[in-house]
């Protein structure tokens, strides 16, 4: 399944180096494409994951998941 995620303060490629890499370790991720514009990342999962579990998953960055579709 596809989970989109809306991620606040991604400014550069660095942060979408670091948003993928953390939302990368989470158990059954299997995808993850940022568009830095739209400040979206659409996660490929096996297994569906809660707002509160990807914003786990960033915690210690500055970064805030705002929204999940
Ligand atoms: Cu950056």
């Amino acid at each position: 399944m596809k989970q989109t995620l809306t991620i606040d303060k991604m400014s550069c490629d660095h942060c979408v180096a670091r948003v993928t890499a953390k939302l990368s370790q989470i158990a059954g991720v299997e995808d993850v494409a940022i568009d830095l514009e739209k400040a979206q990342a659409v996660v490929t999962t096996r297994q569906e994951h809660s707002q509160a579990d990807y914003q786990q998953a960033l915690d210690k960055t500055i970064y805030k998941v705002i929204d999940l579709s």
